[in-house]
This record gives structure tokens, sequence and C-alpha cells, in this order.
């Protein structure tokens, strides 16, 4: 749930990057920050293995300038793909105020992402949220490597809610900072009706 803290006049919102292991979440958040400007942003904290797998989280607050005399800042969050973390995945995905689903667009992936979608709507419904009712974006990813299925399968498969889609590569940044936007204009517009 988004923070409001009226006396620093600030909005903390929780954005969550979702998806089947290895699929470019952490690439995501690597290319924000490489992108991001010293000012805009915090430190970069990531829990992982020496193979570079998340173990926990990684985790980016950054600045988005100011929404009606607020300072909007994101914190933003990935999960560990594999399997067997879902308990972290369930308890980094708590108050979540948007969620963005990397796709692994690789043919040998299909099934995992579909796993990893329905294991996201299952997490949120057990922390008492639904994926329907709140901001929720589609990524993509790797775009560039062969052997990807076409965006039209990936969409009956993926996107069945129908939500904003964006193509990527996030290894060399391609789609990443377009994914961010469309999700934090849903979670923005969201905050200014409630
Ligand atoms: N070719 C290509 N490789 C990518 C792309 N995005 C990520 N990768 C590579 O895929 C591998 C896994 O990327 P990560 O960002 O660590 O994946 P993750 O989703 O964080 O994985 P977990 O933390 O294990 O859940 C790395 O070697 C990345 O460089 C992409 O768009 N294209
Ligand atoms: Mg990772």
């Amino acid at each position: 749930m988004s923070y409001v803290n009226h006396m620093a006049k600030e909005i903390n919102c929780k954005i969550v990057y979702y998806g089947p292991g290895l699929c470019g979440k952490t690439a995501n958040l690597n290319d924000i920050f490489a992108r991001t400007n010293p000012q805009a942003k915090g430190k970069m904290i990531s829990l992982t293995t020496e193979t570079e797998r998340t173990l926990f989280f990684d985790f980016l607050p950054i600045d988005l300038g100011m929404v009606r005399g607020f300072k909007v800042r994101f914190h933003l969050y990935t999960v560990p793909g594999q399997v067997f973390y879902d308990a972290s995945r369930k308890l980094i995905l708590k108050g979540a105020d948007g969620v963005i689903f990397v796709a692994d667009s690789q043919e040998s992936r299909r099934e995992a992402n579909i796993e990893s979608v329905e294991n996201l709507v299952q997490n949120l419904s057990d922390n008492g949220q639904a994926l329907d009712k709140l901001p929720y974006v589609m990524q993509y990813n790797k775009r560039d490597l062969p052997e990807v299925a076409s965006i039209e399968d990936l969409r009956a498969e993926l996107n069945t809610l129908n939500v904003p889609e964006y193509e990527a590569s996030a290894k060399s940044g391609k789609g990443v900072f377009e994914t961010l936007k469309g999700l934090s204009k849903l979670v923005l517009t969201k905050l200014a009706r409630e």
C-alpha cells in the first residue's frame, strides 16, 4: 500500500518485478540504476548467490519527480524467480502498489512464464490482493534472442487481463524505461483517484 507522508510531502510506492527464473528482472533494475542520475536514486541492494541468481530480492529506490506538490518515490523490488523461493516471493509481493511481469520470450520458457503468472495470481490472493485490481503491466523480454515466441502467442498465453505490454531487451536497456513509465502512469492514476 502506498505510503503518503504528508509532513515530508512524499508518496512512496512499492513496485515489484515478477517473473520466472532468469527472465531478466535483475537486468531491468541494473539498467534503471545505470541510467538514473545520482540525485534521483538511492543505493541498489542485491541479495544474490555467487552465481548472481537472486536469493531474496533486489531493491532500488528512485525518485520520479513531483505530483501535485508531492515528491514521488518508487521502491523497486525484484523477486527470486527460481521455483523453490516461493515463500520469499510471497513476502516481497506483500503491499505492492504495482507489478511488472517480465516474461522470457524464448520458446523454451513458455511453460515457465505461464507457471509464473499463475504463481503471481496465487501469491497475491494469499496476501489478500487481486491482480486485476492492481496497476499491472507486461514486459516481453529477451526480444534480441533467436527462437523467441511471437508477441501474439505470448499475449494469448500470458496477457489474459489485456494490460499494457512492452517489448524489451533488458540486457541492453531496450524497453526498460518504457515499461516502468507505463506502470508508473497506472500507479499515479490510481493514487490520484484514492
Ligand atoms: N540476450 C538477453 N539476455 C538477457 C536479457 N535480459 C537478461 N538477460 C540475461 O539473462 C540472465 C538472467 O538475467 P537476470 O536479470 O539475472 O534474471 P532474473 O530474472 O533476475 O533471474 P533470478 O534472479 O534468478 O530470478 C543474465 O545472464 C542476463 O544477462 C535480454 O533482454 N537479452
Ligand atoms: Mg534476479
